[in-house]
């Protein structure tokens, strides 16, 4: 496998180190193949927020896998789960699942096209929507982690279809709009960004793409495959109290199994085939194995309603985590929602990716090298994000302020 990994980002190379290889996961614990234990704070990047292994999601995969693993059919049990996304998700009328987030803003944005019968896309330097050939522009995550902007392989005819402006910035955005509106299909976002390190969008600049895509008949997109179900049971969207018409899902849907969804206003989803003319298939989507896992997640999720819990140990670790800091004189910032969070190493909390660029390499690189080999297993890049389970007790909290204590005693 190229790198040794199957999707970049797990390779460290720009933290200078070697692939982790894992073996198995419990709770709010990792542990390789050499038998090293971790407190883990990516949580397989967003899905993991009861923890890992949890034994209702374990039991109801059991239980569908002794059913039959696929049958390339509909089932009772993926309109469970559509159902249950839109309780909590109102603004997706109709919901199509998929197998991954990528799948789920591609779908969304060939939908935007073909319902305004326009081309172009405006999406925002540093946010990441998969490896999807028209959103590959200027991306956040995996791409700027290894400072490739635009990615080779994608037809030059396609990506100028594709704009891109700075994240947080109400004036380059209504510049670019300006030069693309009669042809504007979508304008595509994070609303709290998680690929350029975490980065909330601001709600005066969310609120103005709402405004403006409504005015001009575009569609405005909200990427929360990282976002739903991790910051509040309705997403940034609940957060902010922005309605959008095309929200793509993933990760926490499918309770750890490989899911996506793509959902919203009803008279756009039915332009998909096969009520409409809009192609868009996968043999493996609403995977009863994966909607198992997912509705038995999600399931959890509304019943325990973790945010708060999440929020305050979050913060408990982040305030000691700027203490720390502040007494070894280390420029550090940092910000979380629900159980989302980042740092970086710079005074203030950058609002753009260039801002995240220019904090400290040097001493993110030494800090996240001496964490994991204490086990503390952080996102091995500023350009992504942090996220905590209901798993992580207070001791987990304590352990990781002392091996930071240590790490940050000892010098970096
Ligand atoms: P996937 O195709 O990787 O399931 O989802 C793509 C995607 C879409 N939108 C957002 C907001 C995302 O965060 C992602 C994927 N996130 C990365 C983490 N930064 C996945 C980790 C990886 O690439 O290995």
């Amino acid at each position: 496998m190229p790198g040794g990994v199957n999707s970049p980002v797990r390779a460290f190379k720009n933290i200078g180190g070697n692939p982790i290889f894992f073996e198995k996961a419990n709770g709010a614990y990792l542990y390789d193949a050499d038998g090293n234990e971790y407190i883990d704070y990516i949580g397989s990047w967003g899905p993991m927020i009861m923890g890992h292994s949890h034994p209702k999601i374990v039991d109801a995969i059991k239980r569908q896998a002794e059913l039959g693993t696929s049958y390339g059919a509909p089932t009772g049990i993926e309109s469970d789960v559509a159902s249950l996304i839109k309780k909590c998700v109102p603004s997706i009328e109709k919901i199509r699942m998929v197998n991954s987030g990528t799948e789920a803003t591609m779908s969304s944005i060939r939908l935007a096209r073909g319902y305004t019968n326009r081309d172009k896309i405006i999406k925002f330097d540093g946010c990441y929507h998969g490896h999807v050939d028209s959103l590959l522009i200027k991306a956040g995550s995996g791409v700027l982690t290894f400072g490739l902007p635009d990615s080779p392989g994608i037809p030059k005819d396609l990506a100028k279809h594709t704009l891109s402006c700075a994240f947080n910035n109400k004036e380059e955005f209504l510049k670019v709009f300006e030069s693309v509106k009669d042809d504007l299909a979508a304008v595509i976002v994070e609303p709290i960004a998680g690929n350029m390190g975490f980065v909330p969008g601001d709600i005066d600049f969310l609120k103005l793409l709402r405004e403006v895509t409504t005015a001009n008949g575009s569609i405005l997109i909200f990427d929360e495959v990282m976002s739903g179900f991790r910051v509040s049971l309705g997403g940034a969207q609940e957060v902010f109290g922005i309605v959008p018409d095309l929200t793509a899902l993933g990760k926490v849907i499918g309770g750890g199994l490989p899911v996506g969804a793509f959902g919203g206003k009803q008279k756009i989803m039915d332009q998909l085939a096969p009520l409409g003319p809009i192609y868009q298939a996968g043999t493996l989507s609403g995977n009863p194995l994966a909607m198992a896992a997912g509705s038995a997640l999600l399931n959890l999720i509304i019943n325990e309603n973790p945010y708060k819990g999440l929020e305050s140990k979050a913060a408990s670790l982040l305030s000691e985590m700027q203490n720390i800091m502040d007494s070894a004189g280390i420029p550090f910032s940092s910000s979380q929602i629900g159980g989302m969070f980042g740092f970086f190493f710079s005074e203030t909390l950058p609002k753009n990716i260039n801002e995240v660029s220019k904090t400290d390499d040097d001493i993110f690189i030494k800090f996240l090298n001496a964490c994991i080999g204490n086990g503390i297993y952080f996102a091995p890049s500023k350009y992504e994000a942090g996220f905590i389970s209901t798993k992580h007790t207070d001791l987990e909290i304590e352990k990781t302020l002392t091996i930071i204590k240590k790490i940050i005693n000892k010098g970096i």
